[in-house]
């Protein structure tokens, strides 16, 4: 039975009503990494694995919720609760948070939780567990929420709740997605093109490193105040800017003479990946592989040496795949310190590829590589 079929029999079972279902994917990067909050350009798309949210109303004082993958219940009184921080069902509070405070009307409801995307990859299943609750709580309250008011609701529940200053993009790729499509964004319009991505016979594969740093959401948030600071003192000499991404085609030795040592080489990678994504979209417009092969490892090199939000076993990882005869590309994907890698790889060097790195890889760190092959899909949307 699948996911989808085993939540719909829980919830019956459960909660004894049958419930709307809503679907919301999970994401990758084709590239355009960290560029995102200063408002830059990304070229993300929605893949298979999601969350599946089932959403009834129960006419009670309190809202239930049930995790599929915790086995655990939750309930909270609805007209009074404050989100649970580090807790699964701040992503439902969280985001009720915010319908309550825009005014939009809600009741009480159960709601049953399931989702398939691998653990720990950097797929963004936060992101995609709050469009899904989005868009089952507007489905069911009749609320007409925008795919870009779940986006930005999602993005909100990341900020206030998680801690963590993300961009934009993740919700956005979950919700917008478009099956075999990469959706060229930008973050300053919240507008995007959906760039149709025909690989013939390559493949995209995630590699993922199966570790994940602890420093990472405190990192991440360093690496956006860091921008932030380039750009209040870039403004000296460059009034008319507002984020790194209204650099374009700047002298990087004038940028270079302004900017603290330890804040230069961080507003070069993002004013350096903005154009990466323009030329990388061109590159899968017009069928250039190997041109856009090179810009994911330009891309990786920048994040890992510029950036610093790579770690020694994505360094590997990315190296030996950019070596390895049959790879067109390979690079770091999402925020960094561990997850996976996205290599552009010829399908048929596959098994060869993972047979070798799954050796290399344990000799170097004691531990195995997993392996995800990932087929652009369809954005969010209510499936029963
Ligand atoms: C994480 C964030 F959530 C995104 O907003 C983005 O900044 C990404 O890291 C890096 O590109 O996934």
């Amino acid at each position: 039975m699948n996911l989808k079929a085993r939540l719909q029999e829980l919830f019956q079972k459960t909660f004894e009503s049958t419930p709307i279902i809503s679907f919301a994917p999970g994401r990758i990067n084709l590239i355009g990494e960290h560029t995102d909050y200063q408002e830059g350009f990304v070229f993300p798309a929605a893949v298979q694995f999601g969350i599946w949210v089932g959403v009834q109303k129960n006419q009670l004082p309190y809202c239930r919720l049930y995790s599929m993958d915790f086995e655990e219940e939750f309930t909270f009184d609805w007209q009074s609760f404050s989100p649970k921080k580090g807790h699964w069902s701040t992503y439902v509070m969280g985001f009720l948070a915010q319908l309550k405070q825009a005014g939009y009307p809600f009741a009480g409801f159960d709601m049953m939780i399931g989702g398939d995307i691998p653990v720990g990859a950097g797929l963004s299943s936060s992101a995609a567990l709050s469009v899904s609750i989005g868009t089952g709580l507007s489905q069911l309250f009749g609320l007409k929420l925008t795919l870009l008011s779940i986006s930005k609701y999602a993005q909100n529940s990341e900020h206030q709740y998680a801690g963590v200053n993300c961009g934009i993009m993740d919700p956005y790729a979950s919700a917008f997605g478009k099956k075999d499509h990469a959706l060229l964004l930008d973050c300053r319009s919240n507008q995007h093109q959906e760039i149709t991505v025909n690989l013939g016979e390559y493949s995209l594969l995630l590699v993922n490193s199966n570790v994940k740093h602890s420093l990472e959401d405190s990192a991440y948030n360093q690496r956006r105040a860091a921008c932030e600071k380039s750009v209040e003192i870039l403004k000296a000499e460059f009034p008319e800017i507002n984020t790194l991404r209204d650099l374009r085609n700047p002298d990087l030795n004038q940028v270079e003479k302004l900017l603290p040592a330890s804040l230069f080489p961080k507003a070069k990678h993002v004013i350096s990946e903005c154009e990466r994504v323009q030329s990388a979209a061109d590159s899968l417009q017009s069928g250039d592989l190997k041109s856009f092969g090179k810009l994911l490892n330009a891309s990786h090199q920048s994040l890992s040496q510029d950036y610093e939000v790579s770690c020694a076993e994505l360094d590997f990882l990315a190296e030996k795949a950019q070596n390895f005869p049959g790879i067109l590309g390979s690079r770091m994907m999402g925020g960094g310190f561990g997850g996976c890698t996205i290599n552009l790889i010829e399908t048929q060097k596959i098994s060869d590829f993972q047979e070798k790195i799954h050796q290399l890889y344990q000799e170097e760190f004691g531990m195995k590589p997993s392996f995800i092959s990932v087929e652009i899909s369809e954005g969010a949307r209510i499936v029963s």
